[in-house]
């Protein structure tokens, strides 16, 4: 093997790592949380044209898949799904009662591979904290690394873009971002569980609520008061897509 320097590696890594940083910092979309309703709206957006970043606190994209149902790794998908499911080449075993078995690592892997491989660029161990608004709309998030968010007196910094889509699950996010300043004035909150009710109102309610702030699965039960489900993913998944036709017939407009 070749003999390799210490120090150029982390050279290598921090001149690639400001390259992609510097090219991110302005957007047609910024996707809040790499969870199933967000990738697969950044899947869509980029195949529809779109700069796409996602911006994930965690260290890997996935978000509630990885754990299936308490911790089992394992999550059930319907029958609308499974078109998706062979889109990414994810295998799907027909199971009783119409429901498909998924594993979680794949379905997470896959997820992100086909995300990333699309053209998006995830950037993951950083936190939203906020939001930027100007002429009452929304175009920007506010960032931190996750490391520091909450934890240091460290200013955050801004990534702009002209759509920013909050599909940060139950803590939606950017919605409670806007609620505490009064700028929403709802107050829903998410209902006791029912999958069959909740997996329809994910996908019928997502799309803009606030101009420029978009959302997407868990976070459209969050914010419009829909039921929470547990782990059947094949509305998170249809809900990131419709709202990726959405803002791209939107970004079009504009
Ligand atoms: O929670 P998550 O998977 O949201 P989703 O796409 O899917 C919901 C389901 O997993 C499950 C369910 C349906 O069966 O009930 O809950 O709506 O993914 C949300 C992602 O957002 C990240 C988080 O780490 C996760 O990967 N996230 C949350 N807050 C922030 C964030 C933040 N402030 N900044 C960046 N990422």
């Amino acid at each position: 093997m070749a003999r390799v320097d210490d120090v150029e590696i982390s050279k290598t890594i921090i001149n690639a790592y400001h390259e992609k940083l510097l090219d991110r910092l302005t957007n047609d979309v910024i996707v809040v949380g790499a969870g199933p309703s967000g990738l697969m709206a950044a899947i869509r957006l980029v195949q529809a044209g779109a700069k796409v970043t996602v911006l994930e606190k965690r260290l890997s994209g996935g978000g509630g898949i990885w754990g299936g149902g308490t911790g089992m790794n394992v999550v059930v998908v319907q029958d609308e799904a499974v078109p998706l499911m062979n889109e990414l080449e994810v295998r799907c075993e027909p199971r009783e009662n119409g429901l498909f078995a998924v594993d979680a690592v794949e379905l997470s892997a896959a997820m992100c591979f086909r995300a990333v491989g699309a053209g998006a660029t995830i950037l993951n161990l950083l936190t939203v904290e906020d939001v930027r608004v100007r002429g009452g709309r929304l175009d920007g998030a506010v960032v931190n690394r996750t490391t520091i968010a909450g934890a240091l007196p460290v200013d955050p910094i801004v990534f702009s873009a002209r759509a920013v889509l909050d599909a940060t699950g139950h803590e939606a996010v950017l919605v409670q971002a806007l609620r505490k300043r009064g700028l929403l004035k709802d107050d829903c909150v998410e209902g006791p569980m029912d999958a069959a009710e909740g997996e329809r109102f994910v996908v019928e309610r997502a799309g803009e609520i606030f101009p420029g702030l978009w959302i997407s699965g868990m976070s459209v039960a969050a914010s419009r008061g829909g039921p929470r489900m547990g782990p059947i993913f094949g509305g998170m998944l249809l809900s990131g897509q419709k709202v990726a036709e959405l803002i791209a017939a939107e970004l079009k407009k504009m």
